[in-house]
């Protein structure tokens, strides 16, 4: 079954724009992101416990197959939760660059009835490969979710935000069927823990694990979980701070950190901290992480939930090696504690939370109007976020709310080899308000005509 929709790139930002003065780019920035905020995100938090949200609705037409020009989606049927005091008058038209034109998109259901899907991955031979929380891998051949599991883990300790996560194919998959998770488990003493496991796939069955990573610290929450292998064919690992942010400074944790390693679990020789895994340190909670066409690592991170007493500023950094991110001296932009030589985000929610977990780039050319930018997920924000990042990757210069409110609790965002867009719901994680037919797996194609 599939559903049609029309979207409408908010930005009149050109790529003859972006070369403009970082003043200029910031105004830009401040004026395309009041309306998107206010859509998608009011008070609130992720790790909250927030109150059941009413039924999200379209803000889109269904079924409709023509480009027919229609505002963006506006604030009012974002479809923020009920738990939100009373709305923040709706911003000014005026504010908003006009639509530069529409972006027909098509949305396929792939599968439906999935529990807390995590992360997807495409196979060189097209089969898609998929987490659910509970510890179970599944296997979608020629367009069906096959019934049976491809593994059943069960050491996994589905708890809060923990359990099977990340998932992440083998370069070289096509010959040697290696394919990694993450996940949560339960040591003998009820301790939580994090690790990267290495199976081999025959059959649609998953075979032979083996530990490649153990000893990143877990909790209820904060258990990060993204896997990817990078343009280098190092296997980069994102990890939280297992709620003990202190752990996010200390180089002797593996807790708060994005991770590098070879396939092999082994520590690469160009690491910045010589035989360590850690990449990058001072991370809360990074759920995201996608690489620019030109190599560069973005990821996205959870700010804080009441911790420091703040919330909100959710963030999407570039990742460098060695550098520190600042949890949780720097929060956002902001140093709250200790000085240091921080890395300030590339850009962060401020007061509102989008709650972004995956991430991917948009590098195929089937959506033309959205090259070069990178998409994440929002799961409280219930939006598919599309970042413009100027020519050099430093700077923000748009970003765009789509699909707000249509779908629910969006967690991962994969772009295919074809360059049609993956999106998994999480509406069934304990936070949302799912559908019959959730979790999904969709799939955003151009409506070409
Ligand atoms: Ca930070």
């Amino acid at each position: 079954m599939s559903a049609r929709c029309v979207l409408h790139r908010r930005s009149a930002v050109g790529p003859a724009r972006r070369r403009g003065s970082g003043a200029r780019a910031a105004l830009l920035l401040a004026l395309l992101l009041l309306p998107a905020v206010l859509a998608a995100c009011r008070s609130g938090s992720e790790s909250a416990t927030p109150a059941q949200s009413p039924a999200a609705k379209p803000t889109q037409p269904a079924a409709s197959a023509s480009p027919t020009p229609s505002p963006p989606a506006s604030p009012a049927a974002a479809g923020e939760p009920a738990a939100s005091p009373a709305p923040t008058p709706t911003p000014e038209p005026a504010a908003t660059p006009a639509p530069a034109g529409p972006v027909p998109v098509r949305v396929e259901t792939v599968a439906t009835g999935l529990e807390a899907p995590w992360e997807l991955a495409i196979a060189p031979d097209g089969r898609l490969f998929l987490t659910e929380r509970p510890g179970r891998v599944r296997v979608i051949a020629d367009g069906q979710l096959l019934p049976e599991p491809a593994v059943v883990i069960q050491e996994v300790a589905e708890v809060g935000e923990g359990g099977l996560l990340g998932l992440a194919l083998h370069p070289d998959f096509a010959s040697n069927g290696y394919i990694y998770v993450y996940y949560t488990y339960r040591d003998g003493s009820g301790a939580f823990w994090n690790r990267v496991v290495r199976y081999t796939e025959r059959d649609n069955r998953l075979i032979d694990p083996l530990v490649v990573l153990d000893g990143i610290p877990g909790a209820s929450l904060h258990d990060g979980g993204r896997i990817a292998f990078g343009l280098d064919g190092k296997l980069y690992v994102a990890a939280g701070d297992a709620r003990n942010p202190a752990l996010a400074q200390d180089l002797g944790s593996l807790a708060g950190k994005v991770l590098r390693l070879n396939p092999d679990g082994s520590v690469p020789s160009d690491n910045p901290f010589p035989g360590s895994p850690v990449w990058s340190y001072g991370h809360r909670n990074p759920q995201g992480l996608a690489w620019a066409p030109d190599g560069r690592l973005y990821a996205t991170e959870h700010g804080p939930t009441g911790d420091l007493g703040m919330a909100a500023h959710d963030e999407v950094n570039l990742i460098e090696p060695g550098r520190n991110y600042g949890w949780p001296e720097m929060v956002g932009a902001t140093v709250v504690g200790a000085p240091g030589d921080y890395v300030p985000p590339v850009l962060e929610s401020g007061q509102q939370t989008w709650a972004p977990s995956g991430a991917a780039f948009v590098s195929s050319g089937r959506f033309p109007q959205w090259q070069g930018d990178l998409l994440f997920t929002g799961l409280r924000s219930r939006t598919l976020w599309r970042l413009d990042l100027s020519e050099d990757g430093r700077q923000a210069v748009a970003l765009e709310p789509l699909f707000a409110g249509e779908f629910g609790r969006l967690r991962a965002v994969v772009e295919a080899p074809d360059g049609t867009l993956y999106l998994l719901t999480s509406n069934r994680d304990g936070r949302g308000n799912p559908s019959a037919e959730d979790d999904r797996v969709l799939r955003i194609v151009p409506d070409v005509p």
